[in-house]
């Protein structure tokens, strides 16, 4: 199997690393990879094919492809009419959008790809951390689908943009009575360097930036998982993750709708409706799962819950086993005790993967294959990755791709930054050429800021090397950025953000306030006070007040310190 096939690659590689002297390189060797030459098409080009399939059901129905194609098809009609633009190709214009977890929201994504528009999807965020994504990628008109009118038209006027309102789901075809004379796609050939999506993601430093990805990277991330996960026609999914990131944009929905699969869409994370979903006999019967650490921990939590009998147990684990051919965890580690009881719940080993908003996924466990637990496997195809010296050497640790990985003599096993390259990683940040320059090596290598090593033929991810980048729940969130909108807090002088660890969520965003003299505040005011201007996950779940918040001489904060200090682990 795949597996001996890696090691005995790898140790060909240790040998012929052993008999090499020091100074060579591995840029020298040849362990390039050179994709096939792929034609390039946005994913609504395969829909005819798939014409009467659902491609969705939401809460409102199913929809077929070929609804969701003449839906999009009027609507992009529409974008193009209200931007009185004469081609019908919009060449990257960005279009915002804020849809809710149904087919509207594929409609809206595949409009703005028809004429040749950049899609910026946007969340239930506080109208100003909406008005800076809107601002900050430049759009030029808003799509609110329902219930968002309320939301965006006010952000519409302020901003002085054109917005269009979706009907309600259930009636999207009444898009196409309207006059859409423009059919702009068709006119469009040249998609592989077209810019298809700009998703804000937070980084260690300042407000989110915008990652612009092409249509080319989309389509690499799409095909790597189609082929490595062998999604089919046949293949039912159930989506249960928010639409502003890529595990839900690309994973959960472009990858179904890429191979003409089903997407069962609910509106928002539920345990209950979850477990619904998983064993119902109704059709379309769910066969592929995928989500983050946070929410196996509380589907566990529900099933310890309410489901107690034995008979039901064995019920939920002979159900799941027969029906369900894979479940995936992935965007933050996936802790060991919830890996082994979600394996005794329903027999299945969750296939850990690794990825990132820049670069798709990156690593894998096999879908066929033992999968090592708190290991995320092997480069996907046409990822190269690398494991790099943090310190000033920049030596070589280790570097692979799906065929196998090479480790320096010696070093097996020694943590490093890791790199990653190949046609799924990004373009660029959006207007920032300083921070896109300084997240790329010279040489084309992005820099992830996550430590990894390689052992035993498989990567393992040791955490991020900043301690201002938190993992909650799978979203990435910037402490500095939290610490930016709590240091607007009337009461507070002084803050810093931590990620206290927690078996649930992965780490809880934790402020260490130092208030104003005479002042109070409770974790619940601060909650209060801070959903008007924070997106809900950033917000701090854990307070702890202080009557100085520690710098040193520099005026810094040591995070790591004040982590040690009031969440001491047992080797501290
Ligand atoms: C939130 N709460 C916490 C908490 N975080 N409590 C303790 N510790 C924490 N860390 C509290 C909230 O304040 C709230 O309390 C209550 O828990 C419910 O919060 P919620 O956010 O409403 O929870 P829920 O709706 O159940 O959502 C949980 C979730 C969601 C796991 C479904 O976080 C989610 O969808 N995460 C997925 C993120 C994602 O898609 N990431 C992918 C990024 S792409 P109160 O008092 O306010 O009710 C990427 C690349 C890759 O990473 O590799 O995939
Ligand atoms: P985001 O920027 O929101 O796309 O989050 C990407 C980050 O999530 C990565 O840089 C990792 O830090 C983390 N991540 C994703 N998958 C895993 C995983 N399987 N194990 C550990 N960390 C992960």
């Amino acid at each position: 199997g795949a597996p001996y096939v890696h090691l005995t690659f790898c140790s060909q590689w240790a040998q012929w690393l052993l008999g090499n002297v020091e100074q060579r390189t591995f840029a020298s060797s040849n362990l390039k990879f050179s994709p096939a030459v792929r034609r390039v098409a946005p994913v609504f080009s395969r829909a005819s094919a798939y014409g009467d399939n659902v491609a969705i059901t939401d809460h409102s129905g199913s929809h077929t492809y070929r609804s969701l194609y003449k839906n999009s098809k009027s609507l992009a009609g529409l974008i193009t009419k209200a931007l009185t633009c004469q081609s019908g190709d919009l060449q990257g214009k960005r279009i915002s959008f804020l849809c809710a977890n149904d087919a509207s929201y594929t409609v809206a994504q595949w409009a703005a790809w028809m004429c040749g528009g950049i899609a910026v999807p946007c969340t239930k965020h506080p109208p100003s951390e909406l008005e800076y994504v809107i601002s900050d990628s430049q759009s030029e008109l808003l799509v609110a689908g329902q219930p968002f009118m309320d939301t965006i038209e006010p952000l519409a006027q302020k901003l002085g943009l054109p917005c269009l309102q979706l009907p309600t789901t259930s009636s999207l075809d009444t898009l196409q009575s309207e006059d859409t004379r423009m059919l702009p796609e068709e006119n469009i050939s040249d998609w592989a360097e077209r810019p298809a999506m700009l998703i804000y993601t937070s980084g260690t430093t300042g407000r989110p930036k915008g990652v612009l990805h092409t249509h080319s990277s989309l389509q690499a991330m799409v095909q790597g998982l189609v082929s490595e996960w062998a999604w089919n026609k046949d293949d039912v999914i159930l989506h249960t993750l928010p639409l502003h990131h890529v595990h839900g944009i690309v994973n959960k929905l472009m990858c179904p709708l890429w191979v003409g699969a089903t997407c069962v869409m609910l509106p928002e994370f539920s345990a209950q409706k979850v477990w619904e979903q998983l064993i119902s006999s109704k059709s379309p019967m769910v066969n592929v799962f995928m989500a983050v650490p946070t929410i196996y921990s509380k589907l566990i939590e529900y099933y310890d819950q309410h489901f107690t009998q034995p008979r039901v147990q064995d019920f939920i684990r002979a159900v799941c086993k027969e029906r369900i051919r894979l479940m995936v965890s992935g965007s933050a580690a996936l802790p060991q005790p919830v890996l082994e009881r979600w394996a005794e719940i329903t027999g299945h080993v969750l296939l850990e993967r690794y990825g990132m908003t820049e670069i798709g996924m990156a690593l894998s466990n096999p879908l066929k294959g033992p999968r090592v637990p708190g290991a995320v496997g092997v480069p996907l195809p046409g990822v190269e990755v690398r494991i790099m010296m943090t310190n000033t050497t920049n030596a070589i640790i280790a570097e692979g791709n799906s065929k196998g990985t090479r480790v320096k003599a010696g070093l097996e096993g020694k943590e490093g930054e890791l790199l990653v390259r190949g046609s799924s990683v990004f373009q660029k940040y959006w207007n920032k050429p300083q921070e896109t320059a300084d997240t790329f090596t010279e040489d084309g290598w992005f820099k992830t800021g996550d430590t990894a090593l390689y052992r035993d033929g498989v990567y393992w991810i040791m955490g991020r090397t900043s301690v201002d980048i938190i993992k909650s729940g799978g979203y990435k969130i910037s402490a500095l950025d939290v610490e930016r909108h709590l240091l607007a807090h009337p009461d507070i002088t002084d803050v810093a953000v931590i990620g206290a660890p927690d078996p649930t969520w992965g780490q809880k965003v934790t402020a260490v306030v130092q208030l104003k003299k005479g002042k109070t505040l409770t974790l619940s005011q601060l909650k209060a006070w801070a959903r008007e201007h924070m997106a809900p996950y950033t917000i701090p779940t854990g307070l702890i007040l202080v009557e100085d918040v520690p710098r040193n001489q520099m005026g810094k904060v040591n995070k790591k310190d004040l982590l040690r200090q009031f969440f001491p682990t047992r080797s501290d």
